[in-house]
């Protein structure tokens, strides 16, 4: 059989380094199955159960890879299946390239079955190129450049490919002559650094700050070092925007953790008292938790210069990628030799750490979900990967686990959307074999996806070097997360036609699928339960029964999101009893952290 169109578009992924396609068949694409038949060594096809979680695990390839993520669909409906992860690897800025199918050339045009209009459909998921192959000689582009577009860009990218035409026999080369393209393979990444006279002036600004706080991000996932030796040098605190919580190990007394509604008072400190901002690779969007205009000199690298002076008014703003940038800049600057500042940012963290440790201590009805982070983070295995899906789970990851080097970690940060948690630990264990993935999820994520793309694990876990792909469901029986918003931010009782979850027997589902399952409803048990499940020989389901009583309370707590929760209690929400005590409790940890963390302590020991 002479190659075809899509014999030659996987033979070409393959040449640009691609080994894995995630996605889900369709008469739209069988010229393309057909392809990844003939060319099993070349090329992995991973069947996911819903084409968004073929996006979502391209995305999660993307981000922990740093390589481009492939994912694939049928025409009409698989195509609009995958719209939403793809919407998360664009807002996350992720080198992700969809690959859909398309009705017959001789058909579009006509109110075909399955046909959509796909050009206009992926125009602003995947703006920067999404083009459909009308023949046979313009594959070889539409692949070079849709992957060389994603890398550069950073962004989604999308080929459209008319089932007809994956079935015609390829063109490797059009003939030498007007009107063809002749694109090749391969893209380097450039080394970005600003000039001289920038770099000076942003040192300028940097030396004359007495007291810096810096910011990082997703973008300086890959400049660890260069963070730390710059935040020695300046006498900084670094907190962590959550796409970027993997950056710098949270063992360092100077790292003050997460930012923002889900992070921690000592950024908040950080942020309200520093005279020096010097965000890196961030565009952490909320300007509440970051110095009031005005009151800081401002400092700011991001490899995006779409994204620089958006957030705070930079006096220094440039383009430059992270670690080439900080490596460029720390000849420039002077040690400060007054610690006090930092001596400060110390004392707030040991303080912090106290408050996370009594909040954790706290009883709940039945389970406090903080302890359940709290006690992972102790058992944490080197090298392990993390996502949290949205919900309350990103509080608890961002706040309560505490990340050692070599560890990665992520989660839908910008798009924030459900149904991220399971796909993207799937989308690492295939990156990463031998790795320990954890993914902590909500039920109501679970119920709206995770279950579902647990039977791909139980298809696929036997392929894996490391076995230990681990599900923490918090199970509350609650859509948790915007119940809390609903009561802090608009001051409305929980409505209980739209939060309460129906309930599901997590780990029986697990077990009925060939995975193991643990069913967790006792504070007591829940050491044993990260054991039991860290030495599994197969993937877990941790079904733990979650208090939903126990706010996200952000760092700060303003007027008005104090009063809108007066609100919700005086407006008769139906939990008020439980949801005022576990508050209160939580508060007074807050203020006294170290006699509630003895009180429990004490507690404990006496039985
Ligand atoms: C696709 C999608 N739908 C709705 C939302 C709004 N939303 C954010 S968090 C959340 C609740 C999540 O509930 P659950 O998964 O049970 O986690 P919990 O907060 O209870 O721990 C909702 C509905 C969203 N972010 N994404
Ligand atoms: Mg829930």
């Amino acid at each position: 059989m002479a190659e075809t169109v899509s014999d030659f578009m996987i033979q070409r992924l393959s040449e640009w380094g691609v080994k894995r396609i995630y996605g889900y068949p369709g008469d739209g694409i069988n010229g393309l199955m057909g392809a990844f038949e003939r060319a099993q060594k070349k090329m992995d096809f991973v069947q996911v159960r819903h084409e968004e979680m073929a996006a979502f695990m391209a995305c999660a390839h993307a981000k922990f890879t740093g390589e481009v993520g492939v994912c694939c669909a049928t025409s009409g409906p698989g195509a609009i299946h995958l719209l939403n992860g793809l919407y998360d690897a664009n807002k996350d800025h992720q080198p992700v390239v969809a690959i859909v199918g398309q009705q017959a050339r001789t058909a579009l045009g006509g109110d075909y079955q399955q046909e959509v209009d796909l050009v206009s459909l992926f125009k602003d998921v995947a703006h920067e190129y999404v083009h459909m192959a009308t023949v046979p000689g313009q594959v070889r582009h539409l692949v070079d450049r849709a992957i060389r577009i994603a890398l550069v860009e950073r962004t989604v990218t999308c080929i459209i490919l008319p089932n007809d035409l994956q079935e015609c026999d390829a063109v490797k080369a059009e003939p030498h002559k007007h009107g063809t393209i002749h694109s090749g393979i391969g893209y380097a990444a450039p080394r970005i650094v600003p000039t001289d006279e920038d770099l000076q002036r942003a040192a300028d600004v940097l030396n004359a700050g007495k007291r810096v706080a810096m910011l990082v991000g997703a973008g300086c996932l890959r400049a660890t070092d260069e963070v730390i030796e710059v935040a020695e040098i300046l006498g900084a605190g670094v907190a962590k925007a959550l796409l970027g919580k993997a950056a710098v190990p949270d063992d360092l007394p100077f790292v003050t953790g997460s930012i923002g509604l889900l992070g921690t008072k000592p950024s908040w400190d950080l942020m309200m008292g520093c005279d020096t901002l010097f965000m890196v690779g961030s565009n952490f969007p909320y300007p509440e938790f970051l110095p009031k205009e005005g009151t800081a000199r401002g400092v700011q690298i991001d490899i995006d210069g779409k994204l620089l002076n958006m957030r705070y008014p930079m006096e220094v703003a440039l383009v430059g990628d992270s670690a080439e940038t900080l490596r460029a800049l720390m000849p420039l600057l002077k040690k400060k030799t007054e610690r006090a500042w930092r001596k400060k940012i110390e004392e707030n963290m040991r303080e912090w750490n106290e408050v996370l440790k009594a909040r954790a201590l706290d009883s709940g009805d039945p389970i406090n979900p903080q302890r359940l982070f709290t006690e992972l983070s102790k058992r944490l295995p080197d090298n392990c990967i993390i996502s949290a899906d949205s919900g309350s789970s990103a509080n608890w990851y961002a706040r309560d686990l505490m990340f050692r080097r070599g560890m990665m970690g992520s989660c839908s940060g910008t798009l924030a959307t459900m149904g991220c948690g399971v796909p993207y630990a799937i989308g690492a264990k295939f990156a990463f074999p031998d790795r320990v993935a954890i993914a902590c999820v909500g039920d109501g994520a679970m119920q709206m996806n995770g279950m579902n793309e647990l039977i791909t694990a139980s298809k696929y876990w036997k392929e894996w070097s490391d076995p230990r792909l681990i599900v923490l469901v918090l199970n509350n029986c609650d859509l948790n997360q915007v119940t809390w918003e609903q009561r802090i931010m608009s001051g409305f009782p929980k409505f209980e036609g739209s939060q309460v979850l129906p309930e599901f027997p997590y780990a029986a589902y697990a077990e009925l699928i060939g995975l193991k399952g643990i069913r967790l409803d006792n504070p007591e048990d829940i050491g044993a339960a990260w054991d039991e499940a860290l030495s599994a020989t197969q993937p877990v389901v941790i079904d733990a029964h979650t208090d939903p009583e126990i706010a996200t309370l952000p760092p700060h707590i303003s007027m008005e999101q104090a009063a809108n929760f007066a609100k919700s209690i005086l407006k008769g929400d139906p939990d008020k009893g439980a949801m005022i005590r576990q508050s209160y409790k939580q508060m007074l940890d807050g203020w006294m952290p170290h006699r509630r963390a003895r009180k429990h302590e004490h507690a404990e020991e006496a039985g």
